[in-house]
């Protein structure tokens, strides 16, 4: 009888829900599809980007860009979607570069899907905000859900915008869409592009590579971290959780682990024990500057159960087995 409701349970989730992954590609994209199509079936999750990827061999793709309204428009109502994971972004240290294109792609992105939740088309929406709400006057240690935010990056502010939009859409239209503040994502499946928190990943190719790595952030720039597994279960388990249980409709503090280089680098020493690590800084040290140290997410363990399971030690020796296969595949 139990594994007849369960049965019928998991044929609903995949036969119900329609989930679209706009900007898939990238380094959160790569491994969600790969979770979420395992969940409600590789048919029914379309991943889509700006260009056709390699992604398009492993399931149903769609080029979308998201700044085009209507184009998105068509392809959501051509796949029937009903859930969309907006990734689609561009981060704290290409943002700074490109400042009006990180407005116009973060922002109105946002709102084009928030746009299609309104009107009805869809019913749910996943937006990630980051750790770069925060800025140089929030309180660095243990930084609190509600507290001082003051971004001083063009990523930071449209991610506070973001999530005041998000919170308005909820509060004056109903918008079933929430949100997680990642901190710096560390994964081996997909290379990360144009973060500050980056090295936390360059240093593992480099590492096994050639031993060496120059890192841009100085030896103690401590930056709240997690591991890709636990940011895909934390995206998935909000994403699941009853609506009444999302109490925060801005966006939720998120926590794995905290670090700074000097800390990863002796962590990788004890796998590669003659690896060396130097230091120059460049412009991202400011930015790191201005982001806290580390992070309270006891409102997400409160409301919906969050539970990080990698610490440092656990992240850098699952990352250094996986790409040691990976690298030994390839050649
Ligand atoms: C970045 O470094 O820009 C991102 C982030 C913390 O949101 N990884």
């Amino acid at each position: 009888m139990a594994l007849r409701f369960f049965l019928l349970n998991l044929y609903d989730m995949q036969t119900s829900e329609k989930i679209l992954v706009i900007g898939s590609s990238g380094q959160i994209g790569t491994e969600l599809v790969q979770n979420l199509r395992n969940i409600y079936g590789v048919e029914n999750v379309i991943a889509s980007d700006v260009k056709i990827t390699e992604q398009s061999k492993e399931g149903p793709f769609e080029v979308i860009d998201v700044l085009n309204a209507q184009g998105l428009l068509e392809i959501v109502k051509r796949h029937k979607v009903n859930q969309v994971y907006l990734l689609a972004a561009l981060l704290s240290a290409t943002a700074e570069k490109m400042p009006k294109l990180a407005w116009d792609l973060n922002m109105n992105g946002l709102l084009n899907v928030l746009e299609l939740a309104k009107e009805k088309i869809i019913n749910k929406i996943y937006w990630p905000s980051s750790i770069a709400v925060f800025g140089p006057n929030t309180p660095k240690e243990n930084t609190p859900q509600y507290t001082v935010m003051e971004p001083s990056t063009v990523y930071g502010i449209s991610k506070q915008a973001g999530e005041r939009w998000c919170e308005y859409y909820f509060n004056r239209y109903g918008v079933d869409v929430r949100s997680l503040r990642y901190p710096g994502l560390i994964g081996w499946k997909s290379a990360p592009g144009g973060g500050t928190t980056d090295y936390a990943v360059h240093i593992f190719h480099e590492g096994l590579k050639s031993g060496t790595y120059e890192c841009f952030l100085s030896e103690n720039a401590v930056l709240p971290m997690m591991y890709m597994p636990d940011a895909v279960k934390a995206t998935i388990s909000i994403m699941q959780a009853e609506p009444e249980k999302i109490k925060i409709r801005s966006s939720y503090n998120l926590a794995g682990f905290s670090f700074s280089p000097k800390e990863i680098a002796a962590e990788i020493k004890k796998h590669i024990p003659d690896f060396r690590i130097t230091y120059k800084q460049d412009s991202r040290q400011q930015i790191a500057d201005s982001w806290p140290k580390s992070i309270d997410a006891s409102e997400a363990f409160k409301d919906w159960g969050w539970k990080p399971e990698f610490d440092l030690t656990g992240m850098t020796s699952d990352m250094i087995k996986n790409l040691q296969k990976k690298q030994s595949i390839k050649i």
